[in-house]
């Protein structure tokens, strides 16, 4: 297309920003850079560094075509600069400014907000590396290594694009907040990342892939809220992320997938139709359902809390503000600014839990969730209608939204995962069995570091093959060539 769509590859920083023509942002990022290396030798991956990976790398921003991929040594990665192109006369979609030329310039009244927004989200990129860093060593596949490896880059990627955003158009406190991500670290008792679920361990494959398809989902449904931002460069680099998160949840809903299908092809060679007999079919090598149900609880419970709470001023402002929209913003049909509007938010009432209409300005991080329970929802189908053609009788659902919350509404009772209230006695002695136990954890990861498999083409015991390879590669493929 048009100029402004190229990526100039050669630099130190790939981009389509014009780095070149803009002296101040591109010695402050050469000199962000060397701290950041030094932050993924430290935090990124243990161990593969040295190993070539085949990566895909963003080139481009057209529609199709925009990533070529090749053998990369993971700290020599291009992390570029990408901007989705510019749209002709974009205007800011929603909220009290509606109408108006959308800004290419941070609006003056909204710059903390707008600034808190950013390093959030940039928060989110470095602390999912950090939880992910230990999985190289017993990963199933030479094919799951490269697509672990995979998002790890870009979530790399997905830092830059919010230092970029804080270097560019917030001088010094930009500044300053990009050396802080780099400084935060998660699960650290200190200096944690900012929000809850990222504080939290990825232990394993299974805990990998319930991330990649509940919690980079959420990714997705806060990107797709930016992507409507009318701060037009936030926008944009937003609409890029979008092309590259769309894998992450793709490996989370395949592995998982995946891991469902080998342990019903399991169950039903031996015979096995409970899927409760969780003793015999542990001894066949795979995962019993019971348990995946568990993790698929704790990651659904723990990603809602990343939503913040239903009911709040500071999502009212964002919107307000024109900075954070609504899911689909753009196709949704009424006057995008909401006032005198109401939306229904579900709320303990007496220890019943009740939909109540509350201002829908107030309940825009309620209606996100709604937004992102139902995009769950369709990927959750997939994975039963794979148990349902094995003819085993066993779904998986998801919880009810009030179970195991730390934020929100439900924060301060306990439910089961139907929602029903608990007591804190009963919560005890049922735990077990809604969420993963250490006897669930002792064996998930004693099967998965006995089982590492670094043949290309072959697959630890508790997973299916993927059906089709990244770039069409055939199934014996060396993913990963190990140094
Ligand atoms: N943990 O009004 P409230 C991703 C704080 S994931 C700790 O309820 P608000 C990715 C909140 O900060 C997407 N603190 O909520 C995925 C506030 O604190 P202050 C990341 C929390 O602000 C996988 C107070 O509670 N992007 O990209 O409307 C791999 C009251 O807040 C939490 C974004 O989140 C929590 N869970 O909504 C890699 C987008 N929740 O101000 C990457 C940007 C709330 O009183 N962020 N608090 O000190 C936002 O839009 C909003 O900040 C939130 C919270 C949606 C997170
Ligand atoms: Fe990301
Ligand atoms: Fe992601």
């Amino acid at each position: 297309m048009t100029d402004f769509m190229q990526v100039d590859y050669d630099g130190l920083i790939p981009n389509n920003v014009g780095l070149n023509q803009d002296d101040r942002v591109k010695k402050a990022l050469e000199k962000w850079h060397p701290g950041y290396i030094d932050w993924w030798m430290d935090m990124g991956p243990v161990g593969f560094q040295e190993s070539l990976v085949y990566l895909r790398t963003a080139v481009g921003v057209g529609s199709n075509g925009w990533a070529k991929f090749d053998y990369v040594r993971m700290p020599e990665y291009k992390w570029g600069i990408l901007l989705a192109p510019q749209v002709e006369g974009r205007t800011v979609p929603f909220g009290t400014s509606k109408g108006e030329p959308a800004w290419q310039e941070v609006p003056g009244e909204h710059r903390a907000m707008l600034r808190r927004l950013i390093v959030i989200q940039g928060d989110t990129e470095p602390a999912s590396v950090e939880q992910q860093r230990h999985l190289g060593t017993t990963a199933p596949s030479l094919y799951d290594m490269r697509n672990l490896f995979q998002v790890n880059v870009e979530e790399g990627r997905h830092l830059w694009a919010m230092v970029y955003l804080l270097q560019k158009y917030f001088g010094a406190d930009g500044r300053e907040e990009a050396e802080e991500l780099l400084r935060r670290r998660s699960g650290d008792a200190d200096t944690p990342r900012m929000l809850g679920a990222f504080n939290e361990q990825t232990p394993d494959w299974l805990s990998f892939f319930m991330f990649t398809f509940f919690t980079d989902r959420d990714g997705k449904m806060q990107l797709e809220a930016l992507a409507q931002s009318g701060f037009d460069p936030l926008s944009r680099t937003c609409r890029f992320m979008l092309t590259e998160e769309a894998h992450h949840m793709f490996v989370g809903e395949t592995g998982v997938g995946r891991i469902i299908q080998r342990t019903c092809e399991a169950m039903r060679s031996a015979g096995i139709e409970d899927p409760y007999d969780v003793g015999r079919i542990r001894a066949l090598g795979v995962i019993d359902l019971p348990t995946i149900q568990k993790k698929a609880n704790l990651h659904f419970s723990l990603t809602l809390d990343l939503f913040g709470s239903e009911v709040s001023t500071n999502a009212a402002n964002a919107f307000h503000a024109g900075l954070k929209g609504r899911y689909h913003e753009d196709r949704l049909e009424d006057d995008h600014q909401l006032e005198g509007q109401t939306y229904p938010v579900l709320r303990p009432v007496d220890g019943v839990i009740q939909a109540m209409d509350v201002p829908a300005l107030s309940a825009l991080n309620m209606r996100l969730r709604d937004d992102y329970v139902k995009d769950c929802q369709k990927g959750i189908d997939r994975w039963n209608r794979v148990i349902t053609s094995a003819g085993i009788d066993f779904q998986i659902r998801l919880p009810h939204v009030a179970f195991h919350r730390k934020i929100g509404e439900f924060k301060n009772s306990l439910y089961d995962i139907h929602g029903n209230p608990l007591t804190t006695d009963v919560w005890s002695s049922r735990r077990d069995e809604m969420l993963p136990n250490g006897d669930d954890q002792a064996y998930i990861e004693g099967l998965m570091a006995a089982t590492p498999e670094r043949q290309p083409g072959k697959y630890a015991g508790w997973i299916a093959p993927p059906r089709v390879g990244i770039d069409n590669k055939p199934g014996d493929f060396e993913y990963v060539k190990l140094a």
